[in-house]
């Protein structure tokens, strides 16, 4: 049999226009460095499963009981998705068909929440100190139907204040308590959450999408022996392709399945979960390990390298794939300092920092990331390296000189750690 995936020469051919521009972001992958946080490089074998003929097939239901004919291969990729879900994470029950991070928030809700009824809270972390759109944002559906009360982290520690988060639980009885954020670096005490979901009655949801990798690789607690669900995105730390999976206990799966199918999706998108599945047996390798180590070795050695170079790392550091680094030490807010940075071919995000006195358009912040740079073999001197071309960046950011100079370096860097060569 010919094996039939994605085919560079036929886009090239049937859509010039898409395969310039698709060209063109390979291009800006390759001279770019990385470190926006939540973002990395799929592997070819994950791109694979994604450009093939699966994408044509419908297979609504799940793997034995589908609505349609002619599922027996696709169920045996989603099969091997689940069972390398459950196996690597050591869960009761996977679910690998939500299409996205909000799709498989959006079937927590459906799950357990009945819309409009502020008798049943959700206590989450407020969005400002790295809690996520589908955590309550008033302008998303979790916030505008749901009902959320927020936490903070301590104003003098920057890290999580568990008694608040008690004092908070027992004042509001909540039926979910929800943990996992989008810009908090440290380690988050799932036993501690666990205890005070238990003590008023709560079902404990973990987001882990930014971490869930870092859990693969043995280098970060894994959420799965304390929570009821756990949710994450499938692209970030995992590095595997575009979407998402939810994992519970047994006595909520019939509940999670039907949320996300039919409860919120239709058909699901087989030649994601095979990549999804790729992804997994990735994961459970050797060389995943070392990823994961490198990863959080790297995000502590920018850290380190930045507070030399004047930038105050909130928390006063990381446990894990990112930091948030306080950018108004060197004159400069989060948003200004995001376009110098991308003048000079680093990507990362602008972000705020907990009590940021700035508002979200112009923050005091910006996150950094380590995975994408870890995935390409960057280690700690890299790190060091990285760290002094952003410090001259933001110390001189009208100096055309120096930008001339860091371009320089950051091409060099690019070019010992090439991407997809
Ligand atoms: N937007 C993602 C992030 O950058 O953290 C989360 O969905």
């Amino acid at each position: 049999m010919k094996g039939y995936v994605a085919d560079w020469e036929a886009l090239q051919r049937t859509d010039p226009e898409v395969a310039e521009a698709i060209a063109g972001e390979l291009e800006r992958e390759r001279t770019t460095l990385r470190l926006i946080a939540s973002e990395n490089y799929a592997s070819p074998a994950v791109l694979a499963a994604l450009g093939s003929t699966m994408t044509n097939k419908y297979a609504e239901g799940y793997p034995g009981r589908r609505y349609y004919g002619g599922c027996g291969f696709v169920d045996v990729t989603e099969q091997l998705a689940i069972d390398r879900a459950k196996q690597l994470f050591g869960a009761d029950h996977a679910n690998v068909q939500p299409h996205a991070g909000a799709q498989a928030n959006l079937a927590v809700f459906g799950a357990f929440l009945q819309p409009r009824d502020p008798s049943e809270k959700v206590l989450g972390m407020v969005l400002a100190h790295g809690g996520h759109l589908t955590h309550g944002s008033p302008v998303n559906v979790s916030g505008m139907w749901f009902h959320f009360v927020g936490y903070e982290v301590d104003r003098e520690t920057e890290r999580l204040d568990m008694d608040r988060v008690r004092d908070l639980a027992h004042e509001h009885r909540p039926k979910i308590i929800l943990a996992g954020y989008t810009a908090y670096p440290r380690e988050i005490d799932f036993g501690a959450f666990r205890q005070i979901a238990d003590e008023v009655g709560a079902l404990l949801w973990v987001d882990a999408s930014h971490f869930m990798g870092l859990v693969a690789g043995g280098v970060y607690p894994s959420p799965v022996p304390y929570a009821d669900v756990v949710t994450f995105t499938t692209h970030k730390t995992l590095r595997g392709p575009r979407g998402a999976m939810i994992l519970c206990r047994e006595e909520h799966a019939q509940a999670i399945d039907k949320a996300v199918f039919p409860m919120m999706q239709g058909g699901p998108l087989e030649h994601c979960i095979a990549a999804k599945a790729v992804c997994l047996k990735e994961a459970m390798s050797e060389g995943f390990r070392a990823y994961a180590e490198r990863t959080v070795r790297d995000a502590r050695a920018i850290a380190a390298a930045l507070a030399d170079e004047g930038l105050r790392i909130v928390s006063g550091g990381t446990d894990s794939h990112l930091l948030l680094a306080d950018v108004r030490p060197l004159g400069l807010d989060g948003k200004r300092s995001e376009a110098v940075l991308d003048e000079v071919g680093i990507a990362l995000n602008k972000n705020q920092i907990p009590y940021d006195p700035n508002p979200p358009s112009t923050p005091s912040g910006i996150r950094i990331g380590t995975p994408a740079v870890a995935t390409l073999g960057m280690d700690e001197p890299e790190m060091r390296e990285v760290a002094s071309i952003v410090g001259e960046v933001l110390r001189s950011p009208d100096d055309a000189g120096v930008k001339d100079k860091a371009r320089a370096r950051v091409r060099d860097l690019m070019q010992r750690y090439p991407v997809y060569p």
